[in-house]
């Protein structure tokens, strides 16, 4: 991107000090995300293009953030660190829309890591307790949240749009596809069941963060602890479950979420065990027995629904994830199937470590 336009966006934001340079940062696949540096000692910050394809109410998201970051702010010894601290652009807005895009800024939070894997059952003791710890400063959050993505992690809608994408068959891949949809159609049933206890109440709804991979978490480098969660372009209302799960799905898996060597990909016991420690630290007093029941089985459904997203943007020409080659959401599809079936395996031991940590 042409630093030119990447400086002009970033000067309509009310940042302190004199931009020195902006760099890009970071392999989201949705966002782009820049650092921006600036001269002195006037803090450095994220600059991000949010994808609004993908988020079609960028004003609602923005103000879900400001919303659940200040409630967070409130609460915590170091509210500079310990939560994103998002800066307004000078007209007072959240974001800055060029005609095309929409942009927005928040404080970049020095002496941080963060990783794509797992490396270490410490770590991702300390990301289950990351997330924990989310959900409970969020517990008694009580403002309406704008759904920034319809149906996210709601099964029965992703399975309408997998529907209406295999009807229309848009890149005309279905025919070559039959084993990878057969993969997702065995298993249709099941996944409904599980969210209709979603549906109806059994499981409860929280405010929670919806895409807890790894990299969507913030360590202090200096102690190795966890810091916060970032990227909350996501944070709606839902079951605490989808962020358990999905963060299984991360910090569990042996090999590559786009491994093409499938050999590499399992589902490691001993990630499980750190991460439910760490988070059921945190959650295990305020948790329902329902979600208790169900804890295990949301990796399952999260990595479920990642087969199915990843597949269904193929067959519909790879438009929502960005991709780096041709077939990359099937390498994805595949990777995730291979994980999905690891933990189908495994899934009495889940079970088992669970009931075993909710004493
Ligand atoms: P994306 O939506 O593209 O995944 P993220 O918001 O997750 O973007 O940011 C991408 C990466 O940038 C993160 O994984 C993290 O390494 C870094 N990052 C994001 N926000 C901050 C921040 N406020 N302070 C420090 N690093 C950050
Ligand atoms: C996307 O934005 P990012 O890279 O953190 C996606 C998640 C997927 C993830 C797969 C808004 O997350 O739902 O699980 O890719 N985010 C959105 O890696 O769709
Ligand atoms: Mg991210």
């Amino acid at each position: 991107m042409n630093q030119e336009k990447l400086f002009e966006i970033a000067s309509q934001f009310a940042i302190e000090g004199e931009i020195a340079e902006i760099n890009a940062l970071g392999e989201g696949f949705i966002n782009d995300t820049f650092v921006v540096t600036t001269a002195g000692a006037a803090p450095n910050y994220i600059l991000q293009r949010k994808n609004h394809i993908v988020f079609p109410d960028v004003p609602g998201m923005m103000d879900n953030i400001k919303a659940v970051t200040e409630h967070i702010k409130a609460k915590v010894s170091d509210p500079m660190r310990e939560t994103l601290t998002i800066i307004p652009a000078k007209d007072g807005k959240l974001y800055v829309q060029d005609g095309e895009n929409f942009w927005a800024v928040c404080l970049f939070i020095p002496d941080t890591a963060s990783y794509d894997r797992a490396d270490s059952p410490a770590l991702a003791y300390q990301g289950g307790v990351g997330i924990g710890r989310f959900q409970a400063l969020l517990a008694d959050f009580d403002k309406p949240l704008n759904e920034t993505i319809k149906g996210f992690h709601n099964i029965r809608w992703r399975f309408q749009q997998w529907d209406e994408t295999i009807a229309a068959d848009p890149a005309g891949r279905v025919k070559d596809l039959q084993e990878e949809i057969s993969w997702v159609e065995s298993r249709r049933e099941e996944m409904l069941t599980f969210w209709s206890k979603v549906e109806t109440g059994e499981i409860p709804t929280h405010v929670t963060h919806n895409d807890t991979k790894i990299s969507n978490i913030l360590f202090d480098k200096p102690t190795g602890k966890v810091l916060c969660a970032i990227d909350l372009d996501t944070v709606m209302s839902s079951t605490s479950l989808n962020d358990f799960g999905d963060a299984i799905r991360s910090y569990t898996n042996t090999g590559a979420e786009d491994d093409k060597c499938l050999d590499n990909v399992e589902m490691s016991i001993e990630m499980f065990r750190a991460y439910a420690e760490g988070y059921l630290s945190e959650q295990r007093a305020t948790m329902s027995a329902s979600e208790l029941e169900w804890l295990a089985f949301s990796g399952r459904y999260i990595t479920f629904e990642q087969v199915l997203r990843f597949l269904m943007d193929y067959i519909d020409g790879d438009k929502y994830y960005k991709i780096a080659y041709a077939d990359h959401n099937l390498v994805r599809t595949r990777a995730q199937y291979k994980l999905l079936q690891s933990m189908e395996r495994q899934y009495d031991e889940m079970c088992a470590i669970v009931k075993e940590l909710s004493k």
